[in-house]
């Protein structure tokens, strides 16, 4: 008997969660069924991201915050993506055993990614394990993801709740703090605080935060938590920040306008996702795309000119 997926993820079996966030992974075209049918399910879930350099203690931080969940009786999925390291590499390795404090607990659902590539795809990733772990019932999704690109960006824009972790001397921290990054934090953690410069640095933050708010006019004040991952100290805060900034969105009302603008960018990308994969498909056939290739190789004609080929042979009424 074939197992009805979809069912068996609103039942919240790990097995169904899993198989199915690996069709995400490798695109099988078997995943898109089920996302359709326990989308109607999605949404209950509140999504925290976790974003910062490598080696920041991002891992070690899910691990604990989702300790901290545990013992407030709230269910977690966790979604780790990490395109910086290889597939084969030690950081995923190390997740995998970094969260066995866990793996016997049901309560807990733990899934790593490294990327092989499909770049383009990650964001689009995500969004599906998101919602798979959603409909299975998880009170609680956090993703961490490694924060370098708009990539990543893309991937936090599905949170409801971003932290980002930074940690005392990576050089000039303040200096990463860039337009994106603090577009996309609704709260700071500084991990690593037993190192030196914890105190330089969150004085550091708050005052680049409370410029940011001045300049910006923004209604939230991201809160700066000092953590020590390794030894478990400040998950505690963190927690308690992260239900602040949701009961914040909740009362203002900003928790509808970011799910409606999440709602769009998804939609959105899943149309350009979907048309590039047609239009792609297509031009793979009979190596077309490689008859295209060798004619600008060779100045025949120009990428423009193609484009507006393939475009217009999909899209007559654009002409
Ligand atoms: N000293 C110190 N080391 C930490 C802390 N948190 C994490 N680490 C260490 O930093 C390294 C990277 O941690 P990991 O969680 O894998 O970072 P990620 O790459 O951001 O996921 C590991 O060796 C951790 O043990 C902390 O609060 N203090
Ligand atoms: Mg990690």
């Amino acid at each position: 008997m074939t197992m009805n997926y979809a069912d068996e993820i609103l039942k919240g079996s790990p097995l169904a969660v899993s198989r199915v966030i690996t069709w995400l992974e490798n695109e099988d075209e078997r995943a898109r069924p089920c996302i359709e049918a326990i989308y109607p399910h999605t949404g209950n879930a509140y999504i925290v991201g976790i974003t910062g350099s490598p080696g920041t203690g991002k891992s070690t931080l899910t691990d604990g915050l989702t300790w901290q969940m545990r013992q407030r009786d709230l269910t977690v999925g966790i979604v780790a993506v990490d395109p910086s390291s290889p597939f084969t590499g030690g950081a995923l390795l190390g997740d995998r055993i970094r969260m066995t404090r866990h793996s016997a607990d049901p309560g807990v659902f733990m899934r790593s990614m490294a990327t092989r590539g499909a770049l383009g795809g990650l964001a689009q990733f995500t969004q599906g394990a998101t919602k798979v772990l959603d409909a299975s019932g998880k009170n609680i999704v956090i993703i961490e993801t490694v924060g370098v690109g708009q990539d990543e960006v893309d991937i936090m824009r599905v949170a409801d709740t971003t932290c980002v972790v930074l940690v005392p001397g990576m050089g000039d921290v303040i200096q990463s703090m860039k337009a994106g990054i603090m577009e996309i934090a609704d709260i700071y953690v500084i991990n690593k605080s037993d190192r030196p410069g914890a105190d330089q640095l969150y004085s550091e933050v708050m005052f680049r935060v409370a410029q940011d708010v001045h300049m910006h006019n923004r209604k939230w004040v991201p809160p700066v938590v000092k953590t020590v991952a390794v030894e478990g100290k400040g998950e505690d805060d963190l927690l308690d920040a992260i239900m602040a900034h949701r009961k914040y969105l909740e009362e203002s009302g900003d928790f509808m306008v970011k799910r409606r603008e999440r709602t769009r960018q998804e939609t959105l990308q899943m149309i350009h996702h979907e048309l590039f994969r047609v239009i792609r498909q297509r031009l793979d056939r009979n190596s077309r795309i490689e008859v295209m290739v060798g004619a600008i190789m060779e100045h025949k004609v120009n990428p423009y000119k193609i484009v507006e080929k393939v475009v217009s042979e999909w899209l007559p009424a654009s002409k």
